[in-house]
């Protein structure tokens, strides 16, 4: 299979790869009670466009970047999981449009998602693993999902009824992931993308161009995990259970910016689905 540019590869993703959150007319949401808590339109529709996006990283590279100012001049912002800005603004900014949460996140009682004031700023996007192709009939992963996040849904939306909260479609990660394996040789394993790369494709349906800052590692690369903790795994950088070398390698050739903004500012630059002429 002959290796596919650049434009090549965001056309693809552009025509293969549909960012599609659950609304309640999907089954077999349609027929619960508390449907009616999830938004009525996917995110795509309800959000957006913005011209200048970021996609912050946790990496712990994002320390001492002094990227603050940069990201958030931009006209919205996405962060991840328990990712804070309080106490690390200089590094990180302060601005939070979008927050994507994994369903550990929203599940596990040590990250206080229904208490915790780090969630209740902006939007949410939930997600959560689901198996292979999964579609949403009963059997394959609404009764399944890693973590129990329909009740912890349903929790939150109750305590904070005006604040918007979306959750992907588990098609859109195997739709995702599709295009990461069709892009590479050897086989990866079938794990859905890292948020970070569900993410960075959520953004490019939003915004007209999307900056991602530390996805690709610069030259502060480094084993520190996150930047706002002492933890040091290699593999927060190159991944284990989510295929995130063969993302990065990805976005690496989707990149429009220069290798030179990767290695000082640790910084891609993406156009966003509406700017593309396919
Ligand atoms: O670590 P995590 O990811 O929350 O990071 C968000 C995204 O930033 C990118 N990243 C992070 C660290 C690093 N050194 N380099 C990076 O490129 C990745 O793209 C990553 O997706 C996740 O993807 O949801 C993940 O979540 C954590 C964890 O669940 C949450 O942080 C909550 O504690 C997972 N860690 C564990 O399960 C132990 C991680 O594997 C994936």
């Amino acid at each position: 299979r002959p290796k596919l540019s650049g434009s090549e590869l965001l056309c693809r993703l552009k025509s293969q790869v549909q960012v599609l959150t659950l609304t309640p007319d999907l089954q077999p949401f349609a027929s619960l009670s508390w449907s009616s808590q999830l938004p009525v339109k996917s995110v795509t529709s309800e959000l957006g466009p913005y011209k200048s996006c970021a996609v912050v990283s946790s990496a712990g590279s994002l320390r001492n970047s002094g990227l603050g100012k940069e990201i958030d001049s931009h006209d919205a912002v996405l962060r991840f999981n328990t990712a804070p800005t309080s106490g690390y603004e200089k590094d990180v900014g302060s601005k939070t449009t979008i927050r994507l949460i994994n369903s550990q996140v929203m599940a596990s009682d040590e990250h206080r998602f229904l208490s915790s004031s780090l969630y209740s700023n902006g939007v949410l996007v939930g997600w959560d693993p689901a198996p292979f192709s999964a579609n949403l009939s009963q059997a394959s992963w609404y009764n399944r999902t890693d973590y129990p996040i329909f009740t912890q849904y349903q929790r939150y939306r109750r305590l904070h009824p005006l604040q918007p909260f979306y959750i992907l479609h588990p098609r859109f990660e195997w739709q995702l992931w599709q295009q990461i394996q069709d892009n590479m040789v050897e086989p990866i394993q079938k794990n859905p993308p890292s948020s970070g790369m569900l993410g960075t494709v959520v953004m490019m349906s939003l915004c007209e161009v999307v900056h991602v800052y530390e996805f690709l590692p610069s030259r502060r690369k480094t084993e520190l995990c996150h930047y706002y903790q002492r933890f040091y795994d290699a593999a927060c950088t190159l991944g284990a259970y989510h295929p995130l070398l063969y993302e990065k390698n990805l976005v690496k050739r989707m990149n429009q910016g220069t290798d030179q903004e990767i290695f000082t500012h640790g910084r891609v630059t993406l156009p966003g689905f509406s700017a593309l002429n396919c």
